[in-house]
C-alpha cells in the first residue's frame, strides 16, 4: 500500500484542487514507491497566501520570545525524532544515515538559534546631530515570505529558511523540492505540532513550474528565498517584480593543495568534501588545484582510497556513498563524464553507472583538467571531481576565481602566508583552511559571490534576509528642529 499524503494549508491537511497527484521512488532502490504526494497548483497557492495573509497579523504582534518559545518546542521535537527523521531521509533522497542525521542536526542548531533570537532581534540606538532627539532602529517583519528549497538538505535547508522567517514574525507559504516532498511534510507536522498557528506556515507541493512561478509571481509575497539550480535563480530574479529575492545557487568549489601540505588530511578532505553526499551538495568539492610537485603523490594515494568506497543503500551503516537523488541526476553525470573524456580529461577511476538498482554512479575522478574544459567549469552535481595542475600558489587562485560561481574554497597547506593570501583572493563567500569546502554551522553566514547568489543565510545574517529595518526618530525638543540646517 502506498501512502497518500496530503498538503497544508490554513492549519489543515488538504488535497490539492488539481485532484493529481505525483510519486517518489526510493533513489536506491527505483521499484519501491516512497509515497503519492498532491500535485499542486495555482490556485492552492493562492488559497496558501490568503491564509498567511490572515495569519500575519497575529503572528507578528505575538511577542518575539513567545514566538521562540514555540521553536524551542519545534527544536525539542526535532531532537527526540532525530533517528526516525534521518532514517526517513535516507529512504527518500538517499544519503548515506550518518549524513542524514547531519542534517536532522543543522536543522536542530538553527532552531534553538533562532528561537534565542526571540530575546534578541536588536536594532540599534545611535547619536543624533540635534539636541533632544533619539534616534535608533528596529526590526520588522517583511510579511509573507515564499520558500523554495532544494532535495539535498531537505530537513536542514527548510529549517535554514523557515525558523528565521518565524522569529521574525513572517508568514510562510513553503514549496519543497518533489524529490523530498515526505521529509518536508514530517517537519511541517512538528511544526503544527509544536503550536506554530494555523495559515502562518502553509505547506504547497507540486512542479516548480507551476507551484514556484505562482510563489515567485505573487504580489502579496514580499520575499522569495530561493535555493537551487542557477538558471531557476535567474528566471526567478525575472519574473519575481518588486520583492525581495535571496538566492542561493550552485558551485564550482575548489580544494587547494599546496606542496607543503599534509597529503594525507588533503585526501579526507577531497574524498569528504568531493564524494559526501555523492557529490550533490553545492558546496562539494568538484575541483582539486594541485601543486604539480605533489601531483602524481597525491592522486596515487587518492585513487586508492576512492577504489575502496562502498557504494549502497545509505540506511546500510556500511555504506560509504549513496544513490544519486534521481535518474536524471544519473545520466547527468554519465553525460559529464562522456564530456570530459571527449575534452581529453584522464579518467583516472570511476566513470560508470554500476549495475544496481538504484541511481549510483561510482566516484569518478578526472586528471589532467584544463581550466576551460566544461567539467572544470559547470555544476555537475554527481560524484564527479576534476583535478587540475598549478606551478604556484598565484597560479592556483588564478584557476580558482576562474569559474563563474563563488560559493566555497579550501586551501591545504602548513604555511601560514600561502593560508592568508587565500583568505584574501578567494573569490567566494567561503574559505577553508586545512578542511574540505563542506561543514558550515549555523551561527556564520553561508552564501556566495557572483553567480552562486546574493545572500547569506545562517547567524544574524539569516535575520537581516528575513526582517526589515525601520528607523526612528523622535524628536523630544517640542520645536520644529532641521536635521543638516539647524546645527549650530
Ligand atoms: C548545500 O550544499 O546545499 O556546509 C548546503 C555544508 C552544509 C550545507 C550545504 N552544512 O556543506
Amino acid at each position: 500500500m502506498v501512502e497518500r499524503h496530503k498538503m497544508y494549508i490554513n492549519g489543515e491537511w488538504v488535497d490539492s484542487e488539481s485532484g493529481e497527484i505525483f510519486e517518489r521512488v526510493n533513489p536506491a532502490n527505483s521499484d519501491e514507491i516512497i509515497g503519492q504526494f498532491q500535485k499542486g497548483n495555482e490556485n492552492d497557492v493562492k488559497k496558501a497566501v490568503d491564509a498567511a495573509e490572515n495569519a500575519f497579523e497575529y503572528w507578528s504582534e505575538t511577542p518575539p520570545p513567545k514566538r521562540g518559545e514555540i521553536l524551542f518546542k519545534i527544536g525539542e521535537m526535532l531532537k527526540q525524532q532525530k533517528e526516525d527523521l534521518a532514517k526517513l531521509m535516507t529512504w527518500e533522497m538517499g544519503k548515506v544515515l550518518v549524513e542524514a542525521r547531519g542534517d536532522v542536526q543543522e536543522a536542530i542548531d538553527m532552531t534553538y538559534y533562532m528561537a534565542a533570537e526571540g530575546r534578541r532581534l536588536f536594532g540599534h540606538t545611535t547619536t543624533s546631530e540635534l539636541k533632544e532627539k533619539f534616534a535608533m532602529t528596529v526590526r520588522r517583519p517583511l510579511g509573507i515570505c515564499g520558500l523554495i528549497t532544494p532535495w539535498n538538505f531537505p530537513i536542514a535547508i527548510p529549517a535554514w529558511k523557515l525558523m528565521p522567517a518565524l522569529i521574525c514574525g513572517n508568514t510562510v507559504v513553503f514549496k519543497p523540492s518533489s524529490d523530498t516532498p515526505l521529509c518536508a511534510i514530517k517537519l511541517v507536522e512538528i511544526l503544527e505540532k509544536a503550536g506554530i498557528p494555523k495559515g502562518v506556515v502553509n505547506l504547497v507541493t507540486g512542479p516548480g513550474g507551476s507551484v514556484g512561478m505562482s510563489i515567485v509571481k505573487n504580489e502579496k509575497i514580499r520575499s522569495v528565498s530561493f535555493t537551487g539550480h542557477r538558471d531557476t535563480g535567474a528566471t526567478i530574479l525575472k519574473e519575481a517584480g518588486i520583492k525581495k529575492v535571496s538566492l542561493e545557487l550552485g558551485g564550482k568549489n575548489p580544494i587547494i593543495i599546496m606542496d607543503d601540505a599534509d597529503l594525507e588530511l588533503a585526501v579526507d578532505g577531497v574524498i569528504w568534501g568531493g564524494f559526501g553526499t555523492t557529490g550533490q551538495r553545492c558546496t562539494a568539492a568538484s575541483r582539486v588545484i594541485i601543486h604539480e610537485n605533489v601531483k602524481a603523490k597525491f592522486e596515487k594515494m587518492i585513487v586508492e582510497r576512492i577504489k575502496k568506497l562502498r557504494l549502497g543503500n545509505g540506511l546500510d551503516e556500511k555504506t560509504d556513498i549513496g544513490p544519486l537523488v534521481n535518474r536524471a541526476a544519473q545520466e547527468k553525470s554519465r553525460n559529464y563524464v562522456e564530456i570530459g573524456l571527449k575534452e581529453g580529461g584522464k579518467l583516472l577511476v570511476g566513470g560508470h553507472i554500476p549495475e544496481m538498482k538504484g541511481f549510483f554512479f561510482e566516484p569518478t575522478l578526472f586528471t589532467d583538467c584544463f581550466m576551460d574544459m566544461r567539467i572544470a567549469q559547470e555544476e555537475i552535481f554527481g560524484p564527479v571531481v576534476a583535478v587540475i595542475s598549478a606551478k604556484d600558489l598565484n597560479e592556483a587562485i588564478k584557476l580558482a576565481n576562474s569559474v563563474e560561481y563563488g560559493l566555497s574554497t579550501s586551501i591545504y597547506t602548513n604555511n601560514v602566508r600561502n593560508a592568508f593570501k587565500a583568505i584574501e583572493k578567494l573569490e567566494a563567500g567561503l574559505t577553508y583552511v586545512n578542511a574540505s569546502t563542506i561543514g558550515s554551522e549555523v551561527h556564520l553566514p553561508f552564501g556566495g559571490v557572483k553567480h552562486t547568489g546574493n545572500t547569506r543565510e545562517g547567524g544574524i545574517l539569516g535575520i537581516e534576509e528575513f526582517s526589515e529595518v525601520k528607523t526612528v526618530y523622535v524628536d523630544y525638543s517640542g520645536k520644529l528642529q532641521r536635521a543638516q540646517i539647524d546645527i549650530e
